[in-house]
């Protein structure tokens, strides 16, 4: 079902007949009720004019807030041009998955610095297949409704603007933290596409209508006209500085980058940041007012699975290669390798209050590890071997993610008492 190159005129020129607009607003109908039927939380349908973003896009990478993903800057402004990377397509289908899990023990986690922080998304089965699935069970569906029909279904896959796409498709609004927010269901969601070469009617509401009016514009302005109002408690509480500015993340500051996307080593002045985050970082989303209206995601695939959820530092670093293998076997995490796991674990263990037994457990690592894990066990200890001689308070002193996180934790208590 893959699109062919094909003229977009011939296409258009298939809705000429206003019988056939009322055939495209009918399946458009059926295409809402399928995607709901197939569990997906909800549905949009956009045009492919994503012009106003293409100077967001280069900026962006010209300041080299890729970091270290090629792919980001690879295939230039084909990302914003979906005709260009799928020729034939002329809208796109956006649909939105909630993940939120039951229980999700946000501020006990992060409170307690012996136990691991695993991003709540990566908790249970890996999303990308889940939703690819889906996405080619709803194409196959309007295939079977209309015989001329290609698309190509999108999940996270680095050549497609999500979000600008999501946001036009009238999925809800890009925060201040970039992430897409809608006001009935939060920001606990994925997003995946599908391309499709038919000219089905665009949703129309008011998240759309921003949206289009923004690429109405010749440069997209800072002053866009959301619901994030004068707020910036995101921006306040990332504990690395990474949301530079209103509505731009560089990426190499952030924590679900170094701990996630890249395998190089995590820069030193990062690490006592990091805190328990050992697999990405929740917390713009933790701080956002708009999730006490989250949704608990349907996706019983979603939930955690090995204790994820509430599991000690040391627990998990004792895991061998092989038991991180087979135990995450169909997760996320195990995208990210061996080394990059025990490199993330053993900087949470430097920023844990001082323990023999974690003094023990890296020393006992540090021969067995690579020269990158190594240099990150070593690290660890030092850190460790600093606190072992100071008072709890000088101790609390050295952890400079602590006051952050204190006001965090006490927010999600407040706002988010049942996700807490
Ligand atoms: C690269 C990437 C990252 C990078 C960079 C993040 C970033 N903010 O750009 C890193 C590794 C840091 C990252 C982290 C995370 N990611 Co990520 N990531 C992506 C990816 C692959 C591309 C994003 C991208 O192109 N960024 C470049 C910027 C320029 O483009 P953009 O953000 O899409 O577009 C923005 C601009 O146009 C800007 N904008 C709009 N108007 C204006 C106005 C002005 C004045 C300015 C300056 C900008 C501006 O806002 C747009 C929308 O955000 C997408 C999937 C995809 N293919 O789109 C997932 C995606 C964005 N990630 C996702 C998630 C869940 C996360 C994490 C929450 C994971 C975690 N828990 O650790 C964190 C959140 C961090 C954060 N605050 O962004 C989800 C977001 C779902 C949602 N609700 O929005 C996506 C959509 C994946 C998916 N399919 O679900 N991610
Ligand atoms: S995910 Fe964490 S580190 Fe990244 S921007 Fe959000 S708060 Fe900052
Ligand atoms: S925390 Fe505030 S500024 Fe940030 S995304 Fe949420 S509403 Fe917008």
């Amino acid at each position: 079902m893959t699109i062919p190159p094909t003229n977009n005129e011939a296409i258009i020129e298939k809705v000429k007949s206003p019988s056939a607009i009322v055939k495209f607003q009918d399946l458009a109908n059926k295409i809402q009720r399928w995607a709901k039927e197939l569990g997906f939380s909800d549905i949009g349908i956009s045009d492919i004019d994503l012009s106003a973003h293409e100077p967001v896009l280069e900026r962006w990478l010209a300041n080299g807030y890729h970091g270290n993903m090629d792919y980001m800057a690879r295939h230039g402004l084909m990302r914003a041009r979906p005709a260009e990377l799928v020729p034939g397509t002329v809208r796109v289908i956006s649909v939105r998955l909630d993940y939120l899990p039951h229980n999700a023990k946000f501020s006990n986690i992060l409170k307690d610095k012996q136990k691991a922080y695993i991003s709540r998304y990566a908790l249970g089965r890996d999303y990308h297949k889940l939703m690819r699935k889906r996405l080619q069970q709803l194409g196959k569906k309007i295939a079977d409704h209309c015989p001329d029909f290609n698309c190509r279904p999108f999940v996270d896959s680095a050549p497609v603007m999500e979000r600008p796409l999501a946001e036009k498709a009238g999925l809800g609004w890009a925060g201040k933290h970039t992430l897409l927010i809608n006001k009935e269901a939060g920001s606990w969601f994925f997003l995946g596409e599908l391309f499709v070469d038919i000219p089905l009617p665009i949703t129309v509401n008011e998240y759309s209508d921003r949206a289009n009016k923004l690429s109405e514009t010749v440069e997209v302005t800072a002053s866009k006209i959301n619901d994030c109002g004068s707020c910036v408690a995101c921006i306040k509480i990332c504990p690395t500085n990474a949301i530079v500015e209103p509505y731009t993340v560089d990426a190499r500051r952030c924590i679900s980058y170094f701990t996630i996307e890249s395998a190089e080593a995590i820069p030193e002045e990062l690490r006592p940041l990091m805190g328990n985050r050992i697999y990405g970082c929740d917390d713009c989303q933790l701080i956002c007012p708009w999730n006490k209206y989250a949704k608990i995601g349907l996706v019983d695939d979603f939930q955690a699975r090995n204790n994820l959820d509430d599991v000690s530092l040391l627990e998990l670093f004792s895991w061998s290669e092989e038991y991180f293998l087979n135990t995450l076997e169909g997760s996320p995490i195990r995208r990210i390798g061996f080394q990059s796991w025990m490199r993330n674990i053993a900087v949470a263990l430097g920023n844990a209050p001082y323990k023999e037994a974690i003094v023990t457990a890296l020393t006992d690592k540090i021969t067995l590890s690579s020269e990158l894990v190594q240099e990150h066990i070593q690290w660890a200890l030092n850190q460790q071997n600093l606190k072992m001689n100071m008072v709890d308070k000088a101790a609390i002193e050295l952890d400079k993610n602590h006051r952050l996180t204190l006001r965090l934790t006490r927010s999600i208590e407040k706002g988010l008492p049942r996700d807490a």
